[in-house]
């Protein structure tokens, strides 16, 4: 058969039901292939969303994530959404056409090296010499995204390859099973951890996305439970406990909440699982955690000791590690009592929500607690970059793993609408709502008319100030208020722009207005843009200066 026939037979055999993307002359053979096949092509308006779709799928259902472009601009479109998945550790596959075998190298039209190109943000990368070798790569190219610490991995496939004839069985090639890990964790350090844990008096535990990729949420809460230890998470780690849990202390680093920079200064053990403490998490890394011991469990042993140097190491997979410790730290402890650590998390806790009451109607700490309360459980929340994406990181809580995707690791504006589509895909009988900056909106927006004429309602919330608020907010804290380049000036009437795409638009006035039109989107089967106008001189708040530890956290 045909490479571009074995490609997408390939691709069947791994349960491929959808990929986003955009054709062009290096995969027309592909797709003439793709006719004849049941999986879902959905044709986007950028590569770079097709990717971000991709990934959000992949973060929405744990499963990898395709997508597809064309060689050289088509190929390149692509880098932003990659490096993003990379940067969080999200499974995606990335295919490329590419010109014909003997032309690489030779500046032939829409060439792009690709593969130069996407080295050090992907986890793997391929170029296909034969169509016979397709099967194989692709079988590979599955294992290598979903396995161990996951991410992308590109595979190039050169034009000619996709016309070649090559004699593949591809009934050999079945669906790749993730492996989470090939390290099982070490019993002494196990064993040293336990101990630690034993005797802490104010422990704490920092949850990372590790925990959501491995399922390891319920193991995450018995062990805080059984010590009474309070929780805060990364970005990536939202969700691993539920918010409403009175031991969930919220987001943790730059824009972390009260009780979790306050608490952290005072622990004395740090369980961390499955982060990789940014240095968004730790703040100036010599003063994190000066005085407390470190569990640190990562199934990346390269993550180990790379910021954060670690009492005791595990190299594990997350819910392996945490069943190991559990079983260990019943046979050798008995439930906590309450204590002052315990009255403490509640205290704490309680100045950040009287914050978030006490401000006006469409304030956006108190938007995002009206969100939540009209939000299912399971709704997913997708959020782009900015000040947006930190109010929801602060003040919309999230009750369940994979319901809050956001890009930590590259902070990639425009990511949040293409990542809900995907996710909406993934999972289409949950609600799904992107919360926005307009500035971050207007990178991607293009994509509502993928959202309306493929039938993937979502829910875009716009937090309207005009400007680049997150840039505003730092030239008004640490540069005098010099605004230079973060007026937007001009942004499109949101309300009608959804509507030139066919979608709905609405600009509530009041929080009670705003509830309505929510539950009446949510409810609908037709995207929809909620453009709500908010402050332009609105700080959000708490934050932690850049370059300096958390004790530094300004929060008034
Ligand atoms: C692609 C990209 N370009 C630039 C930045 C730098 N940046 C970070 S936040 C931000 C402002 C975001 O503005 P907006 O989307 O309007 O959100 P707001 O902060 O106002 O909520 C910018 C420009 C980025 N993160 N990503």
């Amino acid at each position: 058969m045909s490479g571009a026939k074995a490609f997408v037979k390939a691709l069947e055999m791994q349960k491929v039901d959808v990929i986003f993307g955009i054709p062009g002359g290096a995969v027309l053979d592909i797709c003439d292939a793709l006719a004849d096949s049941s999986i879902r092509t959905i044709l986007m308006r950028h590569e770079q969303c097709a990717a971000h779709a991709a990934d959000g799928y992949a973060r929405a259902s744990g499963r990898v994530g395709v997508c597809m472009a064309t060689s050289g601009p088509g190929a390149t479109n692509l880098v932003t959404g990659i490096a993003t998945a990379y940067m969080d550790s999200s499974p995606i596959v990335a295919f490329t056409g590419q010109v014909p075998r003997k032309l690489i190298g030779r500046d032939a039209f829409q060439e792009a090296d690709i593969i130069g190109i996407t080295c050090p943000i992907t986890k793997h990368n391929f170029q296909v010499g034969h169509a016979s070798e397709i099967p194989t790569t692709i079988k590979k190219a599955f294992y290598i995204a979903s396995s161990g610490r996951p991410g992308p991995v590109l595979v190039d496939v050169p034009k000619d390859v996709q016309i070649e004839f090559a004699d593949v069985k591809i009934e050999d090639h079945e669906e790749t099973i993730r492996r989470p890990s090939n390290h099982a964790p070490h019993p002494l350090q196990v064993k040293k951890a336990v101990e630690l844990l034993v005797s802490a008096e104010r422990p704490m535990i920092i949850a990372g996305g590790g925990v959501i990729t491995s399922n390891a949420s319920e193991e995450l809460i018995a062990i805080a439970e059984l010590l009474l230890a309070p929780v805060a998470t990364t970005l990536m780690g939202k969700g691993a406990i539920p918010e409403n849990h009175p031991l969930a202390t919220g987001l943790l680093g730059m824009h972390g909440t009260i009780a979790s920079n306050r608490l952290i200064q005072e622990a004395d053990v740090v369980l961390a699982v499955g982060t990789r403490f940014s240095d968004r998490t730790t703040g100036k890394v010599d003063e994190f955690c000066q005085d407390a011991k470190i569990i640190h469990i990562d199934i990346d042993a390269a993550e180990i000791g790379k910021n954060v140097e670690a009492d005791v190491p595990i190299v594990a997979d997350a819910k392996e590690a945490l069943q190991e410790i559990h079983m260990l730290l019943q046979r050798k402890m008995a439930k906590k009592e309450n204590s002052a650590w315990t009255a403490k998390i509640r205290e704490l806790k309680e100045q950040l929500e009287e914050k978030a009451n006490c401000q006006g109607e469409l304030k956006p700490p108190r938007v995002m607690a009206e969100i939540r309360r009209i939000l299912p459980e399971d709704a997913i929340i997708t959020t782009e970059v900015g000040q947006n994406q930190m109010w929801a990181a602060i003040y919309l809580k999230a009750y369940k793993p994979r319901t809050f995707i956001s890009s930590g690791g590259l902070g990639t504006m425009g990511f949040g609408f293409p990542a809900a589509l995907g996710a909406k895909v993934a999972r289409p009988e949950v609600p799904v709502v992107d919360i926005a900056g307009d500035g971050s909106f207007i990178m991607t927006e293009q994509d509502l008319a993928t959202s309306v004429l493929e039938n993937i309602p979502v829910t875009v919330i716009v937090l309207n100030n005009s400007v680049l608020g997150m840039v505003a907010q730092w030239q008004r804290l640490f540069y005098g208020g010099r605004y230079v380049a973060v007026k937007l000036g001009k942004v499109p009437d949101f309300v009608k722009l959804a509507e030139a795409y066919g979608a709905q638009g609405f600009r509530p006035k009041s929080l009670e207005e705003f509830s309505s039109v929510l539950k009446k989107a949510i409810k609908s089967d037709v995207t929809t843009v909620i453009d709500v106008s908010i402050s332009p001189e609105e700080n959000v708040l708490p934050m932690v200066p850049p370059g300096k530890g958390l004790k530094w956290m300004i929060w008034e």
